[in-house]
């Protein structure tokens, strides 16, 4: 007895010595804990006795490395690469078969009997195919009788990285930046590879390492050589590297007295910039462009168009195919014009003028990344010109790193939006796979989240959103609820209640944020803090950045008149669209505030008054934070205890938000309402004054 006894204290305290204690969530979704179910170990393990890998292409490399990576922690077991089967039947083969049909440059294949066959048309293919063999193991499916075909949908899926020379990251809620700049060339940091690794496996091909508010440094000899180092890490990954770059560089740091696109010398100065990029970086994928936006400069500062400015660049990574993203996030500092229209009015007639390689990159809504947008009247409206589509992973509007917000539906009620341009079902995402125009060239961006903070995002349910974007830069038809629960099986547990009730959360919490935030269509792009609440804030540099310009409050209602007699924004949109949002009384509820200046009093499709139905939203919105804590309480056991205090903890931040941005709007808004707190609700239990005396605070802070 006493010996079982020690016998079962020494075998748990050695199981205990090979699994992690805590999980700081640095291995994100690529976890690959052994399988708990031993049957299900065994028959995978059967499956797979050895990898085949005959090639020394560093792509098929890294696919049959980080096959057996995950294979040694999934199965328990290490499982040799051999060059060759030797006759044996069973293993993985990886194989790049030009010959496939049914795939695209990057798609995979994977069959099953007698050997697994892991094939692409190029390496790439092959390694997105291991990664995702590796997913289905991961997710608990049989292995036995595969037959999956997948091909990425848009050709250039990539993050776009926020980030300066200091380290510091615009918009960035997670650590510093996870480039370090002062290390390289000669240090290459880990983490570069392991950065690499996460976006291979969801598809990621390309990254642009720096903020769109570029510096010229990065031009430099000095910052090429940095990049060509990270260009090296990542390229065994199937990633491309682009930089964003700042329009005068050929006067900051070319020494020209002009940066003007129609200028030959300037022309020559891109070129020969290129030709220097090109020869440290063979693959390098191109240039990211902000220009005339927010004060950065660009053609127009000669009296050029943003065509012009563009084309000149592409004219000089023509030669090596590279591409230019070219921004259309543009709105000029007019306080009597509607900033939603901006970007339409400047790109649109440029339709047809820019050069085969460069594609428009184009924000999913008009203004700037709200918590709900309508999508950009541009989709679908430039039919010669590619566009892409830029999301915002990072959560600037979205209560950073601490509210939980899962972004998937976001994304997919932009991607699934009906433009209407050619008939019913022409969704903004056929336009930016370019399957509505046949664009030649098609492409997703998304603004990363990620930072040095240990586990990458902060929050670490925030790890979900950098997962969904890449997944559905692949494969847009995927479901918000399909992302999530893969990801919760991958990442936090695979235990069917708690996959299910985390699946549940991760899909209620940006409906939730939208309640207590911004309901009906309200907005909030000012500046300041970009999380406090301000609704009050009315003076600024910029009229179009105050809280006031958006949401119109005033004695009469609430909300941007953009019909006939407002600006008119519903216009830009094809009349199938207008209809849905021109008429006040049929305009879905989530949209109202966005297209009408509705009555404090007028009865909504809800059957409550509009001061009624924003009082429900904020006020069930902030109580249904307390609804994610109960949910996150029940999953405990099965997640491990430090990503559990981490999220809890976060939770009950974002539960005292939540009331704090309720109650201030409720606050102001009452003061042109002048209506009460409508039962069953509480009013607040401070004053409009308090409240904003405590955003001070924060501001300060
Ligand atoms: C806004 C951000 C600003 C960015 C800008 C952009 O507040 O930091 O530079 O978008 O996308 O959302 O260029």
């Amino acid at each position: 007895m006493k010996y079982t006894l020690l016998f079962f204290v020494l075998l748990t305290s050695l199981c205990h010595a090979g699994a992690p204690d805590r999980d700081d969530g640095y291995r994100l979704w690529l976890k690959y804990d052994l399988i708990n179910d031993a049957s299900r170990r065994a028959a995978y393990a059967r499956s797979a006795p050895f990898i085949v890998l005959n090639s020394n292409s560093p792509v098929l490399k890294t696919a049959a490395e980080e096959l057996q990576t995950g294979l040694r922690g999934l199965l328990g077991k290490t499982v040799p690469i051999v060059a060759s089967a030797g006759g044996k039947t069973g293993g993985i083969i990886l194989k790049t078969d030009t010959s496939l049909p049914q795939l695209n440059d990057e798609g995979y294949q994977i069959r099953s009997q007698p050997n697994i066959t892991i094939s692409g048309k190029t390496d790439a293919g092959v390694l997105y195919g291991a990664f995702a063999f590796l997913r289905h193991l991961q997710t608990g499916q049989p292995i036995g009788n595969l037959a999956l075909t997948s091909n990425p949908k848009i050709r250039v899926r990539m993050l776009n990285h926020w980030d300066n020379t200091d380290g510091s990251i615009e918009r960035g809620y997670a650590g510093s930046s996870l480039w370090k700049w002062y290390e390289l060339p000669e240090r290459i940091d880990p983490r570069y590879r392991d950065y690499a690794r996460a976006n291979a496996s969801i598809g990621i091909n390309g990254t642009v390492v720096n903020n769109v508010n570029a510096s010229s440094r990065f031009l430099t000899a000095e910052y090429l050589e940095k990049v060509a180092a990270l260009a090296n890490v990542f390229r065994p990954y199937g990633i491309k590297i682009y930089l964003s770059v700042y329009f005068p560089a050929p006067k900051t740091i070319g020494g020209l007295k002009t940066a003007d696109p129609l200028d030959p010398e300037v022309n020559k100065w891109w070129a020969d910039k290129a030709n220097e990029i090109y020869k440290l970086i063979p693959d390098f994928g191109g240039f990211l462009v902000k220009a005339n936006s927010e004060g950065q400069p660009g053609p127009q500062d000669y009296n050029r168009t943003h065509a012009d400015g563009a084309n000149m660049l592409a004219k000089a990574l023509a030669p090596h195919k590279g591409i230019v993203i070219w921004r259309a996030f543009v709105y000029k500092a007019d306080g009597k014009a509607d900033r939603f229209k901006a970007a339409y009015d400047e790109f649109k007639p440029l339709d047809g003028q820019f050069e085969k390689n460069v594609i428009v990159q184009v924000k999913n809504g008009p203004i700037d990344f709200q918590p709900r947008e309508p999508f950009s009247p541009i989709f679908g409206m430039m039919p010669q010109t590619p566009l892409g589509l830029e999301f915002q992973i990072t959560q600037e509007y979205l209560g950073f790193a601490t509210h939980l917000v899962y972004e998937a539906p976001i994304f997919k009620e932009c991607l699934d939006s009906d433009t209407y341009v050619k008939g019913k079902g022409s969704t903004v995402a056929k336009v930016i796979d370019g399957s509505l125009h046949n664009y030649p060239l098609t492409a997703i961006a998304g603004v990363a989240n990620t930072g040095s903070d240990r586990n990458w995002t902060g929050h670490p349910l925030a790890q979900a959103n950098w997962y969904a974007f890449g997944r559905l830069a692949w494969d847009h038809t995927l479901s918000s609820e399909a992302i999530a629960r893969e990801w919760t099986q991958m990442t936090l547990t695979t235990e069917p209640p708690s996959v299910k009730t985390v699946t549940e959360m991760l899909l209620k919490s940006r409906e939730i944020y939208v309640n207590y935030n911004t309901p009906l269509g309200l907005s909030r792009p000012w500046t300041g803090a970009h999380f406090a609440p301000e609704p009050w804030q009315n003076r600024s540099s910029r009229p179009d950045w105050t809280a006031v310009y958006y949401h119109r409050a005033d004695s009469t209602g609430l909300g941007f008149d953009r019909t006939t007699s407002g600006s008119n924004a519903l216009a830009q949109y094809r009349p199938e669209v207008q209809q849905q949002w021109n008429n006040p009384e049929t305009c879905p509820l989530p949209y109202l505030l966005w297209f009408h200046h509705v009555p404090w009093a007028k009865k909504l499709s809800s059957g409550r008054t509009l001061w009624d139905e924003l009082c429900t939203r904020f006020y069930t919105g902030a109580d249904s934070v307390g609804w994610l804590q109960k949910q996150w309480a029940q999953v405990k056991k099965d997640v491990d205890p430090e990503t559990f205090d981490n999220v809890a903890g976060r939770l009950a931040t974002q539960q005292k938000e939540a009331i704090w941005w309720r109650d201030a709007w409720v606050l102001y808004l009452q003061e042109f309402a002048r209506q009460p707190i409508p039962k069953p609700f509480k009013k607040p239990d401070r004053t409009l004054k308090e409240v904003k005396e405590s955003v001070q605070v924060y501001l300060v802070r």
